[in-house]
């Protein structure tokens, strides 16, 4: 008699998407699968970009500045190369609608993608400001489904609701670069092994621990949050071993890395609302929206710190929000502060 298959304990991205391809045929996944490789193949092209930046950045004239985008922000070179660097993998892609980026103003509908059903929306360099001093960076993506294909107004589907998120998931350039992603069964990690040139199943189903004893948050601007929040900031800085305070401030300037310790190692990151940042500063469709998929994926919460991230509430494709993400309990003991003051 044959032995009974069992799951192969070395995994590729590649094989693994072809594997629930297989299992779930008709589904997402057929256009998934063809999309997350595109964007795995970025990713490679944006590590191997990265390990040289910080080289790039000090040595004009390599270095030249790339302006400001459609929000305002200065963008760096990274920022402007690697949204070439996406726009490159996905122009010819039969199975994308149309690309959102942080880095363009408006929405690019592509010209093989009539038939297609999906929608990009990604932040092809997050945390750019960590670029010259070797720092972490990241890259968020959501992948927005429509109702149907053809013709219509691809930015009104997503502003109004109409093209639900079904994937979303980051790469994370850290020591390692690592791709963690979702497409609505659970969070999975692959790491780059730069000797395969494969990114590598590392863990197959990431739960966000209820509570945590950190968190990620430019305090810089603590006396222009909301006074719940500064009420909280010295609740969680009062000794208390019982429920783990006083807790552990971590924040790098790069919400991939910080939430990612959020993820695994439970904790709350959060970007509120202050005087110069009226709407916070993170934005829906390619910020929030993905982690707060992920998140919740994994057992975690997100909200803006009264409600739920998602679905989006839009205006704008640009449209910002104030994010609040990580373990339950904790976004839930910031909502009750901030719902209290
Ligand atoms: P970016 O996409 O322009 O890099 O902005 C997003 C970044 C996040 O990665 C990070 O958490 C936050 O902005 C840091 O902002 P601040 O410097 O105000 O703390
Ligand atoms: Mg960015």
């Amino acid at each position: 008699s044959t032995p009974a298959p069992r799951s192969p304990t070395i995994l590729s991205l590649a094989q693994h998407l072809r594997q629930v391809e297989r299992e779930r045929p008709g589904g997402v996944a057929d256009d998934l699968s063809p999309l997350m490789n595109q964007l795995a193949f970025a990713a490679k092209v944006l590590a191997r970009e990265i390990n040289r930046a910080a080289l790039a950045a000090a040595a004009p004239p390599q270095s030249v500045q790339g302006g400001t985008n459609s929000t305002g922000d200065d963008q760096t070179r990274l920022d402007v190369y690697a949204n070439q660097v996406v726009l490159d993998a996905f122009h010819r892609s039969t199975r994308l609608a149309g690309l959102v980026s942080e880095e363009m103003d408006e929405l690019v509908v592509l010209s093989e993608g009539d038939r297609a059903r999906m929608i990009l929306c990604i932040d092809p360099i997050d945390g750019s400001s960590n670029t010259e001093i070797n720092g972490s960076l990241g890259t968020i993506f959501g992948f927005y489904r429509r109702e149907r294909t053809g013709p219509g107004d691809l930015t009104a589907e997503l502003i109004e609701g109409r093209a639900p998120l079904v994937a979303a998931g980051y790469v994370f350039y850290g020591s390692g670069t690592l791709l963690v992603y979702s497409q609505g069964e659970g969070v999975r990690s692959f790491l780059l092994d730069r000797e395969l040139g494969e990114f590598m199943m590392c863990h197959p189903d990431i739960r966000c621990p209820e509570e945590g004893d950190s968190f990620a948050a430019n305090t810089g601007r603590l006396y222009e949050w909301h006074p719940g929040l500064q009420r909280y900031i010295h609740h969680i800085s009062q000794r208390d071993p019982a429920t783990r305070r006083p807790y552990s401030l971590r924040y790098s300037g790069a919400l991939v890395a910080d939430f990612h310790r959020c993820l695994l190692r439970g904790g709350v990151y959060f970007y509120p609302s202050d005087r110069g940042h009226a709407e916070g500063k993170l934005r829906l469709f390619y910020e929030s929206a993905p982690l707060a998929f992920l998140v919740e994926q994994a057992g975690g919460k997100a909200s803006d710190g009264r409600s739920p991230i998602l679905p989006p509430r839009a205006r704008s494709i640009h449209q910002r929000s104030s994010l609040v993400i990580g373990s339950a309990r904790e976004v839930e003991l910031i909502e009750k502060f901030v719902a209290e003051a």
